[in-house]
């Protein structure tokens, strides 16, 4: 297999898009998977696609001004982050966390072009949000908050164009509180936001279809190994859309969910979480918007500040918080306690060291370009329904839900080498998505 410097002069390459951290690891990470695919190919190598898929078509960067309950004015950046439109309009969800930067968007959005061509839907690739911490704040803050962002927002966004959804600290109220914004400003009601509440044009499944999406995928890279979900012990990290909805399917297919977790630590329910108690974490974390450490549940253990993976056994293993928050000492540990399997509910959980500990110890590890790309396949469903003036049933979006997730497996299974003689899905998932990609600006000309 060529290295990647023999085909690529990737140091040049990161030199002038100039990364932060986060967008560079992304960027070294699917260049190590691709350059042999560059290396086959001349018009790659002719068209620099590789090169020209680094640099975002455009990054919108704005002030958000907004007054809190106190009355006193309150300053945030804003982002959109435009990657490229070349398989279909800009796609991808809006971050509200005090810790985003234009380096985290940067990676997401990158990210974002390969899950969506994965996906097979005609949608390209974006990503935006805000430093703004939605925690804490009234709704009415968070409403005015959303509204500014949306006044300079809206005029970048188009149901051809630009299909913002959520992410970390963006759910359906934020999004109804941007889509109703975008309504008085512009006069269309044009689905132009994905995971809408339901009033407002939303479509049943997308709230559940990252989390069953992941865990449909995780199931896909058992049966590929002769196994079942059925019985096994699942550990999960983080406590909000994507946690609480794989939680509910692995469960619904016979697994016990031993964890998960939010910023503040960890709950383990050593026997296996029950259907009730799912029932009201989803309403306390959802609804009473409350902290882990404040929830206490029949043979549940809170453990502060610590990350799940060192407190309990488990056979699958799916990060479902935020990048980076699986290093080498938490793979180790995920190894140590019997996990075979690890599946990226979140985007990029893992670190390349983290995976490195997986491939040594012949872990399955499916990367959230993969595994999570259930919900914006779903969102792209939504699309569908509002361009038609249609209203889908649940059955309708989770079948098809499922048929994109056993899709994007076979591809990655079509594209992907063996490693320590298990199939290496984070290759195969980059292959699958640059082809497309590659294929589609070579088409389109310089
Ligand atoms: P939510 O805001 O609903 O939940 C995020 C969860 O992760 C919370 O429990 C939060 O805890 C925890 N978390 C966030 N940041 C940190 C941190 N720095 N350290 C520890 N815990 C943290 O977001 P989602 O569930 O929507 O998103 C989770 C992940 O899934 C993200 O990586 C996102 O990009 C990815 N994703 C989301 C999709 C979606 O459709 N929503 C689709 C595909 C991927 P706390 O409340 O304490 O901050
Ligand atoms: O990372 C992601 O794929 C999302 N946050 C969902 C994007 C979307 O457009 O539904």
């Amino acid at each position: 297999m060529p290295a990647v410097s023999d085909v690529l002069d990737l140091s040049s390459s990161i030199d002038r898009v100039n990364p932060g951290e986060l967008y560079r690891s992304a960027i070294e990470e699917v260049a190590e998977s691709i350059a042999p695919v560059i290396a086959e190919n001349r018009q790659y190598q002719k068209s620099r696609v590789f090169d020209r898929l680094l640099i975002p078509d455009r990054v919108i960067r704005f002030r958000v001004e907004w007054v809190n309950d106190a009355g006193g004015v309150e300053v945030n950046f804003g982002w959109r982050i435009e990657h490229t439109n070349v398989l279909g309009p800009y796609k991808g969800g809006l971050r509200f966390h005090p810790s985003v930067t234009e380096d985290t968007l940067h990676f997401l959005a990158y990210e974002q072009c390969f899950k969506n061509a994965l996906t097979g839907q005609p949608i390209g690739g974006g990503k935006g949000g805000s430093n703004f911490d939605p925690k804490g704040k009234s709704d009415n803050e968070v409403m005015r908050f959303c509204q500014a962002f949306m006044r300079e927002l809206y005029r970048h966004i188009g149901p051809s164009v630009d299909v913002p959804a959520g992410d970390i600290g963006v759910g359906g109220r934020e999004i109804g509180f941007l889509y109703g914004q975008y309504m008085k400003i512009t006069k269309q009601r044009d689905g132009v936001l994905t995971g809408k509440p339901m009033g407002l044009g939303g479509l049943l499944g997308r709230t559940e279809a990252t989390g069953y999406g992941t865990v449909t995928f995780a199931e896909a890279m058992l049966k590929h190994a002769d196994d079942s979900i059925e019985g096994k012990r699942v550990a999960i990290s983080g406590a909000g859309n994507v946690a609480l909805y794989a939680a509910e399917l692995a469960m619904e297919k016979g697994a016990k969910v031993v964890s998960l977790s939010d910023s503040g630590g960890s709950v383990i329910f050593d026997k296996g979480m029950s259907g009730s108690q799912l029932e009201e974490m989803i309403d306390f974390k959802e609804v009473q918007r409350g902290r882990l450490k404040d929830w206490s549940g029949n043979g549940a253990s809170f453990h502060a500040g610590e990350r799940p993976w060192g407190l309990v056994d488990a056979d699958v293993a799916l990060p479902c918080a935020t990048q980076h928050e699986v290093d080498t000492k938490d793979a180790k540990h995920m190894v140590d306690r019997g996990v075979k399997v690890v599946a990226e509910g979140a985007n990029m959980p893992c670190t390349h060291s983290a995976r490195g500990v997986f491939h040594d110890a012949g872990v399955l590890f499916g990367p959230g370009k993969a595994a999570n790309a259930g919900g914006v396949a779903t969102s792209c469903f939504e699309m569908h329904q509002n361009a038609a003036h249609d209203a889908w049933t649940k059955q309708r979006s989770l079948e098809k839900l499922h048929g994109v997730m056993i899709d994007i497996h076979e591809q990655c299974i079509a594209n992907a080498p063996m490693v320590n003689g298990v199939v290496d899905y984070g290759v195969g998932a980059d292959r699958g998505g640059f082809v497309k990609l590659a294929d589609a600006i070579v088409a389109m000309g310089v």
